[in-house]
């Protein structure tokens, strides 16, 4: 890895940058890895594969949360408090929601109900998911790929050890995500395609990452799609993980708890991080104060870069970008 991150110019990566991610962490890093190769006038490299197995159907809108938090991100929409959602956003309809005596647990805000009204009705005329998401993405001015991972309705479904089964978000927003996880389903994941698109940008890319994302809840139905695997491991480009867990605990949400109830580990580690993806992904970004963990990561065939994983402001995630990008060959 490259310890001169200001480096010029930037090589020739010689094929797609794909990202794989969920919602907030993964966005982060997708909006480092965006303005890093917008400011290389190279923004159309870069192809954001997106989790669906968050979307849900609510009061008849179809609702994609991890697709549209990468969407406002990139679009410099989001609400910088919470990572999800649009700033500035006022919720008079839900408001009113509730003075019908309508459930309101599930904030949507007015300006974002305009991307769900707009995802329905694409949906209900025939537009497929990757159509409609690549319209939003162009109508904001985001110059990038932005790709669900699959058009087919997948449904993350949450076995708890409290209340049973719960679709993602029940468990997720409505519950606070306070459940142990035992297991998970993906609805409807065997029926899912890959997309052209998808297929498209993971013929011959220059490299594949996996952003700090939740392993289980956010990358894990990306990967469970049949073929996808097949797809990412006989590309000859290197695969980067980049770990959500740093210092023992999770960058955002309860990927540290899923670690110990689904990933069988007694602690939550870049370690257990490294030994979901071991076999599979060939790099791993390791964060400055895990250090001592490198050489055990090592040991499952990855090679490690350390740095200062957090990204803080757009600065930092721009920073981690670069290092990722500029330094793959070299780790
Ligand atoms: N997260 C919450 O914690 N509470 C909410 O009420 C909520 C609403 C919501 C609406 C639209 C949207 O795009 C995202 C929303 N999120 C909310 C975030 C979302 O549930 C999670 O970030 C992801 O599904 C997990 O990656």
């Amino acid at each position: 890895m490259t310890q001169n991150p200001s480096k010029q110019p930037a090589q020739d990566f010689g094929g797609k940058i794909v990202a794989l991610a969920g919602g907030v962490g993964g966005a982060k890093l997708a909006l480092g890895l965006y303005r890093y190769l917008q400011s290389k006038n190279r923004a159309k490299e870069l192809a954001v594969v997106v989790n669906t197995g968050d979307d849900m159907d609510y009061l008849g809108l179809r609702i994609s949360p991890d697709l549209d938090t990468v969407m406002y991100t990139l679009a410099d929409l989001a609400n910088p408090t919470t990572g999800w959602g649009i700033k500035g956003d006022t919720a008079q309809a839900l408001q009113m929601l509730g003075r019908y005596g309508h459930d309101n647990w599930f904030w949507l805000g007015d300006q974002d109900i305009a991307t769900h009204l707009i995802r329905t009705r694409g949906l209900q005329t025939g537009k497929t998911l990757t159509q409609i998401t690549d319209e939003m993405r162009t109508a904001l001015g985001i110059e990038c790929e932005l790709l669900p991972m699959t058009n087919e309705p997948v449904r993350t479904i949450v076995e708890t050890e409290e209340v049973g089964s719960l679709p993602f978000q029940e468990y997720f927003v409505r519950r606070r995500a306070a459940d142990t996880v035992k297991s998970l389903t993906f609805e409807g994941i065997e029926e899912a395609e890959l997309t052209d698109e998808v297929c498209h940008a993971l013929t011959d890319p220059a490299l594949i990452i996996i952003c700090p994302s939740n392993p289980y809840l956010s990358i894990q139905p990306i990967l469970a799609i049949p073929s996808m695997r097949k797809l990412l491991s006989s590309s000859s480009a290197p695969i980067v993980v980049v770990s959500p867990i740093v210092g023992g605990v999770a960058l955002k949400g309860p990927a540290a708890a899923n670690m110990r109830s689904l990933g069988g580990e007694t602690e939550a580690s870049a370690l257990g991080v490294a030994r979901v993806y071991a076999g599979f992904a060939q790099r791993f970004v390791l964060d400055q104060v895990d250090a001592e963990q490198k050489s055990d990561i090592e040991k499952l065939a990855y090679k490690v870069m350390v740095t200062n994983t957090i990204m803080k402001d757009d600065e930092s995630k721009i920073r981690l970008a670069q290092e990722i990008l500029e330094g793959y060959a070299a780790i």
